[in-house]
């Protein structure tokens, strides 16, 4: 996993809250050491690693321990939310149209990575079902064109470009138009990095964006580089609106968790990280689970704890739960547990914590991507209401209608309608395991499950 060190440490801290007899102000104290030592040696700014620090004793030493939990879990759930809270706390989507052909920009210095990153984001979507095209704007280094074809051929996916054209804007507006034209749903421009600082960066992305009207803007930023990173996170921020930021290099870099956190200071939003060459070593970046991996935890507790907090923003009763497992489920409801699953990172992770689950999902439920809820949420609004609260009532002549009115395509009406039934199936299994024996009615109850 990425930042080893780092995560070795602080989970090396923890470990004297779980292995002392009495958690006392001195063992306290010594835990906040060992985590202050550990942000720094991964280049955390001194000053945010005092802020945090501070944070945790004082919350350690003087917060009342609710009842039902121990001491020592009381003090690793605060060493979690607040270092959790340092990285960002939010995990944030990418900008994608939900018809049409989206547009990600792809900028970022010299070796930053972003051709990789290019062909590992159009492989992250590509296997979310979507027909992705990457263009290939680098007109300075030689063989830039062939090391994306080379790095993409393998999964099959289409690279535009031009090794003989000078002009990248041309490139840049030819490409993204044929891709198109091809009706693609993601078309990835990747762009020279022959930009030595943020001005230049800048520059080459006003340029290519006033070209192809990007949706989203990503800045690739090499985390081996530590809290240096802020410099361009910052420039960038100003620069852009539409923008978000993936780090690359996390795998064995030390500096990782200063780069991490020198952007989150920032407020510009860190979507994915890189952690190695290989095409499948990208990951959507979610604070919680990422503090979760890094504190040494990837378990249930984690998912409980995400759950809790979910809840907290969607409150659902015990009779909506009751309601739902007893078959009445709508198409609403299930947008809303769609939703609220997709904040909580990749369903099918989700699901793999909870025992005896994870093999038996309907695909359906599975695939249920967060770039398909942008989808279903602008076909439900084509819907009546009535439709919306019971589907059976909706006939094929009505399917076209709705896909009409929405601007998607029947078979996208039809998989929404499929979902729902998977899950309205999966919902009146449930009701009748109850899942009790899992220890998890809590869960259940706050979920509507
Ligand atoms: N270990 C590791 N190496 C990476 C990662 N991402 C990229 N690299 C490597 O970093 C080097 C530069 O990556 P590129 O993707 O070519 O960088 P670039 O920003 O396109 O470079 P220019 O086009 O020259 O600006 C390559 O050797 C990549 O294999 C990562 O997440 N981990
Ligand atoms: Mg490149």
């Amino acid at each position: 996993m990425a930042l080893e060190s780092l995560s070795k440490a602080l989970s090396g801290a923890l470990s004297k809250v779980s292995r002392s007899s009495v958690v006392d102000r001195d063992v306290i104290k010594e835990v906040v050491k060992d985590i202050q030592r550990a942000l720094l040696m991964a280049d955390v700014n001194v000053q945010l690693v005092l802020d945090v620090t501070k944070t945790i004793e004082k919350r350690a030493l003087e917060e009342k321990v609710p009842p039902g939990v121990s001491r020592k879990e009381h003090i690793i759930r605060i060493v979690y939310e607040e270092i959790t809270k340092f990285l960002g706390e939010t995990s944030e989507k990418v900008n994608l149209k939900s018809s049409g052909t989206s547009v990600l920009l792809m900028v970022g210095i010299q070796g930053s990575g972003k051709t990789t990153t290019t062909g590992k984001l159009a492989r992250y979507f590509q296997k979310k079902g979507f027909k992705v095209g990457i263009v290939c704007t680098d007109t300075w280094r030689p063989g830039a064109y062939y090391q994306l074809k080379q790095y993409v051929e393998p999964v099959n996916i289409d690279v535009w470009g031009d090794p003989d054209e000078e002009s990248a804007t041309r490139l840049a507006r030819e490409g993204v138009t044929h891709f198109k034209e091809k009706k693609y749903d993601i078309v990835i421009v990747d762009t020279a990095g022959r930009h030595k600082d943020e001005t230049g960066l800048i520059e080459e992305m006003r340029e290519i964006a006033d070209a192809v009207h990007p949706d989203e803007t990503v800045l690739v930023i090499d985390g081996t580089i530590g809290q240096q990173a802020q410099h361009q996170a910052k420039a960038f921020k100003q620069a852009t609106e539409l923008g978000s930021i993936i780090i690359t290099k996390l795998d064995g870099s030390a500096k990782g968790g200063g780069a991490l956190s020198a952007v989150a200071a920032t407020g510009a939003p860190i979507k994915f990280i890189g952690e190695g060459e290989r095409i499948e070593n990208i990951e959507k970046f979610s604070p919680e689970q990422f503090v979760a991996k890094l504190l040494g935890f990837g378990d249930l507790k984690t998912l409980l704890d995400k759950v809790k907090d979910a809840s907290k923003e969607q409150e659902f009763s015990q009779k909506d739960a009751q309601k739902m497992l007893s078959g009445k489920f709508t198409l609403k409801d299930m947008y809303q547990q769609l939703e609220m699953l997709s904040n909580m990172g990749p369903m099918q992770q989700i699901f793999q914590m909870i025992p005896g689950m994870g093999a038996n999902l309907p695909s359906e439920f599975v695939e249920a991507s967060e770039e398909n809820l942008a989808k279903y949420k602008v076909i439900m609004n084509s819907m009546t209401e009535r439709e919306l609260k019971d589907p059976k009532v909706i006939h094929f002549s009505r399917v076209k209608r709705i896909a009409r009115g929405s601007g998607t395509s029947q078979e996208d009406v039809k998989g929404l309608l499929n979902q729902y039934d998977a899950m309205k199936k999966m919902m009146k299994q449930m009701g009748k395991r109850k899942m009790g024996k899992m220890g998890m009615p809590g869960m259940f109850k706050n979920m509507k499950f």
